[in-house]
């Protein structure tokens, strides 16, 4: 009805991106606070199921434990599901989504069904000698198969080179890129985020 058009045409709808161990689920989770935004992780979608011994869980990890990115078809269901749950959203924040064109092309898609639109891409920008720092920090404790060896952090950032970096000028054609500093204290790659989600 026209209300839900309406509401849906004032959507801010964030794609928080950046290599892996960034900070994109760090920093989302202050954001969706701060800006009252539905967060969703693909990431976290796929290891709720992996815990929970799902069909979609036994398949994901078979990928995730060495690096890979699950398979565009069985990703973007999964993402499309999530976002209809949330049919009276103000907006989404993306976090680990899109990872492929596929993937972005899905989105826009699945997006103007909506009457709405990706706002802006933003970029967390780390140099990879501290994202495997980091990510091999957080395997210490995460549990996370994907953080507890150097190799596959190493594959995980080549993937991301590979497959994912490209987006970067996907959303650069449509000026809705955003690159921001992701090296500091949490609190201010928070407030640099906001000084240019606040532009938007
Ligand atoms: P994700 O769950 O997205 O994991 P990630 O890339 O490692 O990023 P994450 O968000 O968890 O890390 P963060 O930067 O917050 O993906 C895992 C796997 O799932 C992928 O490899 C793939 O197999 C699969 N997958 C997910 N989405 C997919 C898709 N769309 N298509 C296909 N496959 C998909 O934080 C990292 C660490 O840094 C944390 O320990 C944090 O505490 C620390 N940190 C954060 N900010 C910091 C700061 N400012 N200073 C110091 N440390 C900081």
């Amino acid at each position: 009805n026209a209300i839900y058009k309406l509401k849906n045409t004032k959507m801010t709808n964030l794609v928080l991106f950046g290599p892996p161990g960034a900070g994109k689920g760090t920093q989302a989770s202050f954001l969706k606070e701060k800006y009252n935004l539905i967060h969703i992780s693909t990431g976290d979608v796929f290891r709720y199921n992996i815990k929970n011994a799902t069909e979609l869980g036994m398949l994901a990890k078979s990928y995730m434990d060495k690096g890979q990115l699950v398979p565009d078809t069985v990703t973007i269901d999964m993402l499309s599901a999530e976002v209809d749950k949330n049919a009276d959203a103000n907006g989404f924040i993306f976090d680990g989504f899109p990872r492929t064109i596929a993937q972005a092309e899905a989105l826009d898609t699945l997006l103007s069904d909506k009457n709405t639109q990706v706002s802006a891409m933003i970029a967390l920008e780390v140099d990879d000698e501290i994202l495997v720092q980091r990510l091999l920090e957080r395997g210490k404790t995460s549990g996370r198969k994907d953080d507890a060896d150097e190799t596959v952090i190493r594959k995980r950032i080549k993937v991301y080179y590979d497959e994912t970096a490209i987006l970067k000028g996907y959303y650069q054609k449509q000026d809705k890129y955003f690159g921001v500093d992701g090296v500091g204290e949490v609190t201010e790659i928070t407030a640099r985020l906001s000084k240019t989600i606040d532009t938007l």
